[in-house]
């Protein structure tokens, strides 16, 4: 067995993996028209309670407050109850399992086999990996890690944070832990827990344990294209017309060099969040630097991508997507559930790659054995 040279352990599946085992992360490599993405379908909902019990449902999907919208300014104190904050361990490194669970508890339902519940997906993630994915040609900052299984003719892409981003976690300041309460404080400022209760509960302990997931498929590329299934944490409904909502919060803006910023770089994220998932509507409470909300108004998907014309296409992300999800196609050829890769980009480096990661290594094992051995013939 000959070591590969970035440390991995050849195995037989690379023997016959053909192809190159790299993407340019250069925008200009990409420019051209906006490939095939079909419209996400929303295939199935799920929610996680205080516990992360997975219940296949919308119990926690939560109703946007539009009253803010209609104010001229508001003051909510975005700090309000940071003592209380009941927060899920910020080091404790999340896999796919409650969204394998819903898998699986659709296989147990509708007495389907993975092929059935998956809608035939050729790539399984959470919607956040291929947010990370899409936007690196224009990342310069944050670099990320994918591990990448494929098991039962599906790829499954897990995100694990890299050193840098586990060392800041590690460091983070007391003004950093508040201004991530300042997110979810801001969604129970904006959110109602039924569609006829008359104001938001502000006053008890804010919690980033529930969640509601919307699951989607869609499919990239031209031909038969990439398969996608994906689940994404969605904010809340907008009762006025059933539209999913993301809510976020934003640094008012003073001066054009902070507008200019946003549309740059925050605005880039924001736009493939919502997108990937078919959200039209992002609901942002600005603030001030003391965490007070002033002013929440709309922001309309589609504008942010038109308003940053100057900055970045969404068609270079997709371009760029479609060509990773190629090359994993290339490099997964066998399935094989204890056979881990890594695609992974950090600051500065001119390409993504893929690379096998040490069997011995099983912390990247990510594919748990219930549901392995669920799915197996
Ligand atoms: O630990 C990890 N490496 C990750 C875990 C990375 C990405 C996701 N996840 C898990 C979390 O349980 C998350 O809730 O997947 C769930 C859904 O993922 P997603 O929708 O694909 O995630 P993304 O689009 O990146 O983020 C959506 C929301 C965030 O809202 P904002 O407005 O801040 O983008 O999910 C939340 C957050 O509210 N979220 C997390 N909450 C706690 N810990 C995390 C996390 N690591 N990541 C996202
Ligand atoms: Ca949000």
């Amino acid at each position: 067995i000959a070591a590969e040279p970035h440390g991995g352990t050849r195995h037989a599946a690379s023997k016959s993996n053909k192809g190159p085992r790299m993407c340019s992360v250069k925008a200009t490599d990409y420019d051209g028209p906006f490939p095939h993405f079909s419209a996400p379908t929303e295939i199935g909902r799920f929610s996680l309670d205080r516990n992360r019990k997975v219940t296949n449902d919308a119990s926690q999907l939560k109703y946007l407050y539009r009253a803010p919208l209609e104010e001229e300014s508001v003051a909510f104190d975005l700090s309000h109850g940071h003592k209380r904050f009941d927060e899920r361990d910020p080091f404790n490194q999340e896999t796919l399992d409650t969204f394998l669970e819903w898998i699986t508890s659709m296989a147990d339902s509708e007495r389907q086999d993975l092929k059935t519940v998956t809608h035939s997906a050729e790539f399984i993630s959470w919607r956040g990996a291929l947010t990370k994915i899409a936007s690196t040609p224009y990342e310069n900052r944050e670099g990320w890690r994918m591990a990448c299984i494929r098991y039962a003719d599906i790829i499954f892409i897990c995100e694990f944070r890299t050193n840098t981003k586990q060392q800041q976690l590690e460091s983070a300041s007391y003004r950093q832990k508040l201004m991530t309460y300042w997110g979810y404080k801001f969604e129970q400022y904006m959110t109602l827990e039924t569609a006829d209760q008359e104001k938001p509960e502000t006053d008890s302990a804010v919690n980033n344990f529930e969640q509601f997931c919307t699951v989607v498929r869609s499919r990239l590329g031209e031909g038969p294209g990439h398969r996608l299934l994906f689940a994404g944490e969605t904010d809340c409904i907008d009762p006025s017309d059933n539209a999913y909502v993301e809510l976020k919060t934003q640094r008012q803006f003073e001066n054009k060099s902070q507008k200019n910023n946003f549309y740059r770089f925050k605005a880039l994220k924001w736009w493939l969040q919502s997108f990937l998932v078919g959200i039209p509507r992002i609901v942002v409470g600005f603030r001030d630097d003391d965490g007070f909300v002033r002013q929440v108004r709309p922001m309309r998907v589609r504008e942010i991508a038109s308003n940053s014309k100057d900055h970045w296409a969404g068609a270079v992300c997709f371009n760029f997507l479609q060509s990773v999800l190629s090359l994993l196609k290339d490099r997964l050829t066998v399935n094989d559930m204890n056979a881990v890769y890594f695609l992974e980009w950090n600051p500065g480096w001119q390409n993504v790659g893929v690379k096998p990661a040490k069997k011995s290594d099983t912390r990247f094992h990510f594919l748990p054995d219930w549901f392995v051995e669920r799915f197996s013939e």
